[in-house]
């Protein structure tokens, strides 16, 4: 299809960049991290949202390529951010299905994070359910722990969405849970939506995990995030994904 030409072209020409969004402590305002987001700088559309290139993520070969751009890109600037005396906190990487079908990409992630003397406990992966069902599935278990043992931590995407989340939980090193925006969204009209909210922060708290809300809008669904004892935010009242430039605009852009 043309959209795989274009991810294609985007890969080859090095037109991926990574746009950070801060992960909010609601209480304090502190951040604690960024994830990063790709974004595709088309030469004459401008900056494009991965929508534009999503058939790329299922196509096995392109989607490890995109991933890897990302992790050139968040590594290169992690390190520009350490080096310059900026203390930039966890960031985090979205992994595809896709990526763990060569079934060594935590070793792939790990290599890349030593060539720039990075300490694995900078990054995070999320990852959705859908890694669990796709065709590198049975590699999964494995390249988390390898993951695990390093110290990079695993977040569960859009939590609530997928299905036997429970089991995953149990079965998996997870670290963190993103509770899918869709519930966040709501949380203010829908007591159905503020019961789910509840019941996910409680059963990740009792389990240990960070528990983070993903889509946060409005100061009225961060009072109540924090109500339900969900004190980590994501979303736009907190800051909407940025190029590294802006990030951080007192120092010079990493080279
Ligand atoms: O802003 P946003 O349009 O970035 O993201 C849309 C979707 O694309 C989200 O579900 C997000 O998790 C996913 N996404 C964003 N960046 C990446 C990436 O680098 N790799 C993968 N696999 N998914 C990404
Ligand atoms: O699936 P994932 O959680 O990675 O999706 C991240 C996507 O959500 C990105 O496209 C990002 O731009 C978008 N996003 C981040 N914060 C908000 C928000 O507060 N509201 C909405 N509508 N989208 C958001
Ligand atoms: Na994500
Ligand atoms: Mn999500």
């Amino acid at each position: 299809t043309s959209m795989i030409h274009m991810a294609r072209d985007a890969v080859a020409r090095d037109m991926v960049v990574p746009h950070y969004q801060p992960k909010v402590d609601l209480v304090t305002g502190r951040v604690l991290g960024y994830e990063a987001l790709l974004r595709w700088r088309h030469p004459s559309l401008g900056i494009l949202p991965p929508a534009s290139i999503a058939a790329a993520f299922e196509d096995g070969e392109l989607a490890a390529a995109l991933t890897g751009r990302m992790l050139d890109a968040v590594t290169a600037d992690l390190r520009g951010w350490l080096d310059g005396g900026i203390d930039p906190g966890r960031i985090a990487v979205n992994a595809a299905a896709a990526d763990f079908q060569c079934g060594d990409f935590a070793e792939r992630v790990l290599e890349r994070l030593a060539r720039c003397d990075l300490p694995p406990e900078r990054l995070e992966i999320e990852v959705t359910e859908t890694v669990f069902l796709g065709r590198g599935a049975h590699h999964v278990e494995r390249a988390l722990d390898v993951f695990a043992r390093a110290g990079v931590r695993i977040a569960l995407d859009d939590f609530g969405t997928g299905y036997a989340s429970l089991t995953h939980l149990k079965q998996y090193p997870v670290d963190v849970i993103k509770i899918d925006r869709s519930f966040v969204s709501h949380i203010e009209e829908d007591a159905g939506d503020a019961a789910i909210v509840d019941a996910i922060v409680k059963l990740g708290t009792s389990l240990g995990l960070e528990v983070v809300a993903e889509g946060v809008e409005t100061e009225g669904q961060a009072a109540l995030l924090i109500g339900h004892g969900c004190s980590v935010g994501q979303g736009f009242l907190l800051g909407r994904p940025q190029p590294a430039s802006m990030l951080f605009p007192d120092m010079a852009e990493p080279k």
